[in-house]
């Protein structure tokens, strides 16, 4: 090549690198308040949970009901409605295929009363657990708040909005139309049909874009000056039995703003069985600390006989002479969190993580919470003796993350950055406000125990090395007791995201998506491909997908793609990589994909959607179960010698001591 053209090459790449790395480490707006409603002796709440009036747009007019004005008066005088439950999906409520695909705005409204009472000395805020995926919301036909992303709260106050001792509406527009720059992305498209043209929402996320107001939605009143934020930091001292809570606490309202510091917040800490164990009263400042002696460490799971211990805190804000305010109570475990490039320790003692990915997914509800089918879960996780989970591929209801803290299950709190590629600035920003969404909204958890910035990002691309530079330091801004990690697919070779993490997480299908029905192509495979990883950045690694499409109740022996016998050996054939992996210290745990089966959009792949559950979509046990639970206990046994259950064996004979199937073989 002659030298010009060789420069003006080396002159085009320098450019398109130049423009590519073009993202800038924008601020963004942080949330405010958002303290899970609780009712106090200051406080009420109510729930407009139940059945609403409901409106699908013309999908070709989205903005119809807008210029139309539908939120100044009831819906049904713009609209003919139908019935829908709040909380749930809108998507399978009915028996519509136009509304289970439809794409773009649909609209909500009911009424409901404020007593008179709350009309004095108080204010009421409105407050949403998530709607997915834009949310526009009026009050008696005024605007009181917008919010873009699903699976995360919004709040506001509507003191000023409300009638009092009368009759009130609330209108919600919902858009599920994902594009480029939303969080996660997706594609319109008009696409040629019989009738004319049509709009096609299209992801290459493998789960349903479920639609809808999916979490609860509630009123509660807070006094004047109120406990808006509370920020809560543990730790231990270094052998388990002084435990520190840190607190720092914000507060809103016309007190907040006296400069003569007359506020300030007295602490009582509770045991679990109510004893009063601690308590402090603030600085002006309103931070502290307070000191757990003998303390009760929070545990995992199976890691100690009295997991998820918890203590309640009572913060009570005073204004002078001793006038009370406010009153809030939350949970607090005590635990410390610690890693390096080998392991990941609670409280001083590594973990192994033994764990499932998971989605918030039901016949019929969808993403909607529902609390039997979440109570039923964390039953079938226990049964199983897992002691995580990631919650895959969005943060999950604040329910179940106050589940997860009482019974010590481990989560991996993941954003809805899924598949992310493209990258742009306008992504970017949202990227980071749904980390800073979720930290927020998390941080209090001592269940969660490592943030997940992004599933299966596309991070061979180019400017995936300063994206993600940007996003993961952004994440540690706002939390540093907490590792970072992100699920990767990409080759350990082309990965330029990994160096910004600090556990590597890799999700992989073999003897799947490659090499199907080849048992004899996992175990090797996977002690390569973890081992790659830890080679390339030297951090520890945990295998965060792996697994089997099974339909339940096809037997096949031998066994055969499919089938139940297919996805016990595709386990089979991990567990004897992970056990290879795990005498290298640096290996720290396994998620198998998924917990349950769950819908997927359409495809000639899933056969009613992903069947990679270990659990059937009704959350009973695939054959693939028992094992898992044979396995997780016995790992559970090994390291942290937890009890296993009577029923984890099951009698066979009475043929002596060389062949037995009990406890003494682990
Ligand atoms: C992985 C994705 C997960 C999919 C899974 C699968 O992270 O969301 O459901 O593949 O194909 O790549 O089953």
């Amino acid at each position: 090549m002659p030298l010009s053209l060789f420069l003006l090459v080396i002159g085009f790449c320098i450019l398109n690198i130049t423009l590519a790395l073009i993202i800038l480490n924008k601020d963004i707006e942080t949330t405010r308040g958002m303290l899970y409603p609780r009712e106090s002796e200051t406080r009420e709440v109510r729930a407009l949970d139940g059945i609403w009036n409901f409106v699908r747009s013309d999908e070709a007019n989205p903005t119809q009901g807008i210029r139309d004005g539908w939120f100044n008066d009831d819906l049904s005088k713009s609209m003919p409605t139908i019935p829908m439950p709040v909380p749930a999906s809108y998507n399978d409520i009915t028996t519509e295929q136009a509304l289970r695909d439809h794409v773009g705005t649909v609209w909500y409204d009911r009424k409901f009363f404020v007593p008179r009472s709350w009309g004095q000395h108080q204010r009421v805020w409105l407050r949403f657990g998530s709607v997915h995926y834009e949310a526009f919301v009026w009050i008696n036909g005024q605007s009181a708040i917008k919010h873009e992303m699903g699976h995360l709260p919004f709040e506001t106050e509507v003191t000023h909005l409300l009638k009092y001792g009368a009759e009130n509406r609330i209108t919600v527009m919902c858009d599920n139309a994902l594009i480029q720059t939303t969080v996660p992305q997706g594609k319109i498209s008009e696409v040629a049909n019989d009738q004319g043209v049509t709009i096609i929402q299209s992801y290459t996320f493998d789960f349903f874009n479920y639609a809808g107001i999916h979490r609860s939605v509630h009123l509660y009143t807070t006094p004047k000056t109120f406990i808006e934020e509370v920020e809560i930091k543990t730790n231990l001292s270094e052998d388990n039995s002084v435990g520190t809570v840190n607190y720092s606490i914000a507060v809103n309202g016309t007190a907040a703003n006296e400069a003569d510091n007359t506020l300030y917040a007295r602490l009582q800490l509770y045991s679990r069985e109510g004893i009063l164990v601690a308590n402090a009263t603030s600085d002006s400042k309103l931070l502290g600390s307070l000191k757990v002696e003998n303390v009760k460490p929070w545990w995992p799971y199976l890691m100690h006989p009295d997991p998820g211990y918890l203590y309640e805190l009572e913060i009570k804000l005073y204004a002078a002479k001793e006038q009370l305010l406010d009153v809030y109570r939350l949970s607090v475990g005590l635990r410390t969190l610690s890693w390096n490039n080998t392991s990941f320790l609670i409280n001083g003692k590594p973990v192994y993580f033994r764990g499932f990915g998971r989605h918030e997914d039901a016949d019929v509800r969808g993403k909607g919470l529902d609390n039997a089918l979440m109570t039923r879960d964390f039953n079938l996780l226990k049964w199983i003796g897992a002691n995580a989970y990631r919650t895959s591929h969005y943060p999950y209801s604040e329910e179940s993350m106050q589940f997860a803290d009482q019974h010590g299950i481990m989560i991996i709190d993941e954003c809805p950055s899924v598949d992310t590629e493209n990258f742009n600035q306008v992504l970017l920003d949202k990227h980071k406000s749904s980390l800073e969404q979720l930290v927020h909204r998390d941080r209090n958890h001592p269940s969660v125990v490592m943030w997940s910035i992004a599933n299966e990002p596309r991070t061979g691309q180019l400017n995936a090395d300063t994206y993600f530079q940007f996003v993961a330091n952004f994440t540690r801004s706002l939390d540093s007791t907490r590792p970072i990690t992100a699920a990767i697919a990409v080759p350990s070779k082309d990965d330029k995201a990994g160096r910004h993490l600090d556990i590597i997480s890799f999700n992989r299908y073999n003897a799947w998506y490659s090499n199907t029905g080849r048992l004899d192509m996992v175990t090797q495979r996977v002690i390569n491909e973890a081992t790659a990883w830890n080679y390339k950045y030297d951090k520890p690694v945990i295998m965060a997908e792996y697994g089997a499409d099974t339909l339940e109740g096809l037997h096949l022996q031998p066994s055969y793609v499919w089938s139940e016998e297919f996805q016990a050996e595709v386990f089979s054939q991990h567990f004897k990589a992970f056990d290879a992996l795990r005498r290298q210290k640096w290996f720290i745990g396994e998620f198998v994909w998924n917990f349950a089966d769950f819908k997927t959009a359409q495809s000639y792949t899933r056969v009613g959607g992903n069947k990679k559950g270990v659990f059937t979509r009704a959350r009973q046990p695939k054959a693939a179960a028992h094992l898992l639970r044979q396995r997780y206990f016995a790992l559970g046994r090994e390291m942290d010698k937890c009890n296993l259950p009577s029923d984890l064996f099951t009698y066979i004979a009475d043929v002596g001591s060389n062949v037995q199937h009990d406890s003494s073989d682990l």
